[in-house]
């Protein structure tokens, strides 16, 4: 451990070198800790790196092009960048007990590109795609377009519903993966909000996707692999699991078994900021089958490596191997799971009924109000959350009926069970408290609504006080 003098020096230092350039730089930097410090942080997808993890990122490797892979780079003097990239993927390796591990992705959509190429490369005969996997797919022309479509045909995918918690990058229209993919979803039981399996076997039966994709970025419960992997074989499908939310939950060996993906997918990309606790990035493992085409992420999808970021990454990696990140990763899920009880015991609707995971998915239509009026209302109040749209939602996606909230920022923070009660309160007062608003013709509004102000305040207060006893990167003063 380093001495939090060091740590308060670092970055004092760091602030001081930025103020002479740009002082609002450095102002905002000031004032993101300061907001971070004072707001209850319950974004699911959020967590606060640790000093050594933050202080890898800003240094010298930034300068440096590295394509290619370690050992085996388009560009000279790239040793040391050869050091910290092996160092991330050993730890990687040996963290999730993967055989190979590539930890280039710049985030969660690199790292499932990448994994979604390597899968079309080992599957789909394209001779177009491998003259694509050796060129810039800037310097492809409009043919090689063509006849990368024409030669890679409809692949299908199929994957989590948007609104039963999926992620957009599972085959849907906004992302690239659904103009890529013919993509059909898998949603959830109506009764029980759970995943059916017998549902997903069905839909694989009948749709015999390329690619079975698990994985979710709403969904507050576990996933069994080992039977999704069952169905993906049943159809010879490819199994691609999605864990960027529960990474933690995996390494800190919180699900194992059945519930662990790495034993049971073809192919897993994460990212390495949320649960995981490190830089913002993505990662990729697989086994030896699947290696050589992920190792090409870089330059087919992916524009040169970030050799301070796969730094950090080998900083956070080494973290999650200490064995209190194992007690970090149940605190999590005990937090989540204390939260939901709080919420519930207060008449709160939840998707699922509870959680077994790091998040928690309020229903907030038994408030009476649209996931955007309850976000607002709780920012309004200190509480930082954000809207999700619930299983078969009326709202849409925009303003949905649903408010997500996750535990493993304030985790991190060292808050316990009797502050999650807390918080449950806190959130239970204001949606309670919050009405929805009217447009001016007096037409119902699905945005505006109404919130006394005195009693924002007064949460706000409320939350900061909850937050004192549990400061925010304790040895970092800035003044
Ligand atoms: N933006 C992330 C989340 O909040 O879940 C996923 O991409």
């Amino acid at each position: 451990m380093s001495s939090p003098n060091a740590e308060s020096t670092a970055f004092r230092s760091a602030l001081e070198v930025i103020r002479a350039v740009e002082p609002r730089v450095a102002d905002a930097i000031g004032a993101e800790l300061a907001d971070q410090r004072e707001s209850l942080k319950l974004i699911a997808s959020e967590n606060y790196a640790s000093p050594a993890t933050l202080l890898a990122m800003g240094n010298w490797f930034s300068d440096k092009y590295a394509e290619g892979t370690v050992g085996r780079r388009f560009y000279a003097g790239c040793q040391n960048v050869d050091t910290v990239e092996a160092l991330a993927a050993e730890h990687a390796r040996e963290l999730f007990g993967a055989s190979h591990a590539y930890v280039q992705p710049h985030s969660g959509i690199d790292a499932n590109l990448v994994a979604f190429w390597a899968i079309l490369a080992d599957r789909v005969e394209s001779p177009a795609l491998k003259r694509a996997q050796v060129r810039q797919v800037n310097d492809l022309t409009e043919e090689d377009w063509f006849a990368l479509r024409r030669e890679l045909g409809d692949q299908r995918m199929l994957g989590m519903s948007l609104d039963a918690g999926g992620h957009l990058t599972h085959g849907f229209r906004p992302n690239i993966s659904g103009k890529m993919f013919d993509q059909r979803s898998y949603g959830t039981d109506p009764a029980t909000g759970l995943i059916d399996y017998d549902r997903v076997a069905e839909a694989a039966r009948e749709f015999r996707p390329l690619i079975l994709v698990a994985g979710y970025s709403a969904y507050p419960r576990k996933v069994n692999f080992r039977i999704m992997r069952e169905i993906a074989d049943s159809v010879g499908a490819t199994f691609m699991v999605d864990m960027a939310h529960f990474a933690g939950l995996v390494a800190g060996k919180v699900f194992t078994g059945d519930f662990d993906p790495v034993p049971h997918a073809h192919i897993v990309t994460t990212t390495t900021h949320k649960s995981l606790r490190g830089p913002r990035g993505g990662m990729v493992l697989c086994g030896p089958e699947l290696a050589d085409q992920v190792d090409r992420g870089c330059p087919m999808v992916l524009g040169g490596p970030l050799p301070h970021v796969m730094a950090a990454k080998a900083v956070a990696l080494a973290e999650a191997r200490r064995p209190d990140f194992a007690d970090y990763a149940q605190r999590i899920v005990d937090n989540a799971q204390a939260l939901a009880e709080g919420l519930l015991g207060r008449g709160a609707k939840l998707v699922t009924g509870g959680t077994d995971n790091h998040l928690v998915l309020i229903d907030v239509s038994g408030y009476g109000l649209t996931g955007r009026q309850a976000e607002q209302a709780l920012l309004d109040s200190g509480i930082v959350t954000n809207r999700n749209a619930v299983p078969q939602d009326p709202n849409g996606a925009w303003y949905t009926s649903g408010i997500r909230i996750g535990t493993p920022a304030l985790t991190t923070r060292g808050l316990g069970a009797a502050e999650m009660d807390a918080t449950a309160e806190l959130i239970h007062t204001v949606l309670s408290q919050t009405t929805a608003g009217s447009n001016a013709d007096g037409t119902p509004s699905k945005a505006k609504y109404v919130l006394d102000p005195a009693l924002a305040d007064k949460v706000s207060r409320q939350a900061t006080d909850l937050l004192s006893t549990h400061p925010l990167y304790p040895s970092v003063t800035l003044t």
